[in-house]
């Protein structure tokens, strides 16, 4: 079973977007492994977005993450990170397609909702770095034989 790191950043908190975005998962058959919401401090913020320091966007991009709370979650099932990727659309909210949940709530390209990880290796590092293994609850879920 794949899994893969979820963030509701915080102008989705903000925008009280959390049940809508929430809503996009569930509905498509992933299933909710681990939740909390989380003040990011500068460490955490840092360790998250490693991979793009140096960038001109970095200090924003770590300023952003830290103004206000985070929804974190794992979400499992099959193809999780990509089908997380598809749910959510391209990182400009302006260029993605409507049905996505950037293209249907964002403009910006920081300020873009939510943060999906890009691939499987990415999905486990960023879960460690958000979550304790004890946080994340293993479960059957009834409707498996129907989602596949
Ligand atoms: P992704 O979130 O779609 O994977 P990445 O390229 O990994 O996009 O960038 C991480 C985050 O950094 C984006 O989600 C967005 O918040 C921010 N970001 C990316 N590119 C820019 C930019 O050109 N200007 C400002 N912020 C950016
Ligand atoms: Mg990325």
């Amino acid at each position: 079973m794949e899994r893969t790191l979820i963030l509701i950043k915080p102008d989705g908190v903000q925008r009280r977007l959390v049940g809508t975005i929430i809503q996009r998962f569930e509905q498509k058959g992933l299933r909710l492994a681990g939740l909390k919401m989380v003040q990011a401090d500068r460490d955490l913020a840092a360790r998250h977005y490693a991979v793009h320091q140096g960038k001109p966007f970095y200090e924003s991009l770590l300023k952003f993450l830290e103004s206000g709370p985070t929804v974190a979650m794992v979400w499992e099932g099959r193809e999780a990170v990509a089908v997380a990727r598809n749910l959510m659309g391209g990182t400009d909210g302006a260029k993605a397609p409507p049905g996505t949940i950037r293209g249907d709530f964002g403009l910006s390209v920081q300020n873009n909702l939510v943060h999906g990880s890009d691939s499987r290796e990415n999905a486990e590092q960023e879960i460690a770095l958000w979550f304790h293994e004890n946080e994340l609850v293993a479960y059957e879920s009834s409707d498996n034989a129907w989602i596949g």
